[in-house]
């Protein structure tokens, strides 16, 4: 449903009386971050702390948000001047706040020559990134996958927009992953300098003198936004909000303290700025996301919907607790202060927040993308200190069961291949093609064919 009338905007903010919303001059900020991915997880995470920094007195820090794969979101947001809602829900109720941080959005490929513009403006400080694991264009061992980093990737407007920066003398940026990839803005930097050593290899020069690429910890559930859940907010809000998000309250940003050049001062409205982001980010991908992933498989197949159904079974709720407290936690180096049983203890309360309405199905899309950094580091540590993951094979084996179609289409960027082979085979067969020598699956868990078989019969 599309409503036209009484539509959030700038004009229309004056009529906005409920929950909060900034103070700044929105008119007068210059765009200082071209955000590459304006999904619904970047407008509740990155692009809110940002409105909250400016709030806080920082200026020039708009984003220009672009969009690679669709126009939806900048139909959502351009007729809105870039303005939408945040919905923080818990049983305690919903939460409303309004963000400015955002200017404009563009399309891929329809505004091609503004994005490489936005990059290469003097104003611009910050490319960041929530691509999702598959916008990176890695094939399976991890090497950059050349048939899809070609034009319209995040690659091919990175080195467009940099060149002209390169010819204008202007300065390099800070080229901020937010994506759940271990050790995300390194795998940017070599995946980057990968494209320039086939395409332009002086470019890749002055990169790497002159831009900088900070490993980030993104954390907030921020389920798919239905129309029930916009209608809900206009109900609230009085004006419709075509592009309101839902999220949790919680909210956690770890940024490597490594930029280029200025930056908004996140630090000030809730980021972390440090000099490792390493212990964060591992215990991250392990224990929540992959606690996820496997909520998500286990939980479809016992026939639940939403990721709170599924931790509400006594059953599941152990083998995630089992995942995360007695397989992912003992393979993670902390940092001072970081108490891994209370990160448990918290991700489970948060896992069964009722009001998040978070679908299972969503989370156990691109389980191809997922499954390396969440479970298969996880396997390997454990296996090289000789300790077995029950709950982590079990949920493998759901994972088999969804890409034999017991879920529905598996949608997965490898989804053809991955559907053929778990159809034909046996779930010990389907591990071994996957995960053995010369498997579908980098060669992350170094396990034998033997032990495969062995684990999966
Ligand atoms: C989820 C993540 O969809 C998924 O794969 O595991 O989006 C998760 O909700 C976020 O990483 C939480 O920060």
């Amino acid at each position: 449903m599309t409503f036209t009338q009484n539509r959030l905007s700038s004009e229309r903010l004056a009529q906005v009386s409920a929950g909060s919303r900034f103070s700044y001059n929105r008119t007068q900020q210059a765009i200082g971050i071209v955000h590459f991915g304006i999904g619904a997880f970047h407008r509740a995470h990155q692009a809110w702390y940002t409105d909250r920094a400016m709030d806080a007195g920082d200026r020039n820090w708009a984003t220009c948000g672009v969009s690679l794969r669709s126009k939806n979101v900048a139909d959502q947001l351009t007729p809105q001047d870039g303005l939408y809602t945040v919905a923080e829900r818990s049983e305690r109720g919903t939460h409303l706040c309004v963000v400015g941080a955002v200017q404009e959005v563009l399309v891929h490929p329809r505004d091609c020559n503004a994005i490489i513009e936005r990059l290469s403006s003097p104003d611009t400080h910050i490319a960041s990134f929530t691509v999702t694991e598959k916008g990176y264009c890695r094939s399976a061992d991890g090497s950059l996958d050349p048939d899809r980093a070609g034009a319209g990737s995040i690659y091919d407007y990175l080195t467009r927009g940099l060149a002209l920066r390169k010819e204008r003398g202007l300065s390099g940026l800070t080229l901020l992953s937010c994506d759940n990839l271990a050790d995300n803005g390194r795998q940017l930097e070599r995946l980057l300098k990968a494209y320039c050593a086939e395409n332009d290899a002086q470019l890749g020069e002055w990169i790497a003198t002159n831009c900088t690429f900070p490993c980030t910890m993104v954390d907030r559930i921020v389920p798919a936004t239905t129309d029930a859940d916009r209608t809900d907010i206009m109900e609230i809000l009085q004006v419709q909000d075509e592009a309101a998000v839902v999220t949790e309250s919680f909210t956690q940003w770890v940024i490597e303290d490594k930029f280029a050049g200025p930056r908004p001062a996140w630090e000030q409205v809730g980021a972390e700025i440090v000099s490792d982001v390493a212990p964060y980010e591992t215990a991250k991908l392990r224990m929540l996301n992959g606690a996820h992933s496997a909520l998500a498989y286990l939980g479809l197949k016992a026939g639940y919907t939403f990721v709170h159904e599924a931790i509400g079974d006594p059953a599941l709720r152990s083998l995630v607790e089992q995942l995360m407290r007695e397989e992912a936690a003992p393979t993670v180096a902390t940092a001072d202060g970081q108490s891994l049983p209370s990160y448990a203890e918290a991700l489970i309360a948060r896992f069964a927040n009722p009001a998040l309405q978070h679908k299972l199905i969503q989370i156990g899309m691109d389980g191809s993308q997922k499954i390396p950094q969440r479970w298969l580091e996880t396997l390997e540590a454990n296996r090289t200190a000789g300790r077995q993951c029950p709950a982590i094979i079990a949920a493998m084996k759901a994972w088999f069961a969804h890409l034999r179609g017991d879920n529905g289409p598996v949608e997965d960027p490898m989804a053809d291949r991955l559907t053929e082979i778990a159809s034909r085979t046996s779930d010990a067969q389907c591990a071994v093609a996957l995960f053995g020598e010369g498997g579908m699956m980098p060669r992350i868990w170094q396990v034998s064919e033997e032990k495969l078989q062995a684990l999966f019969s």
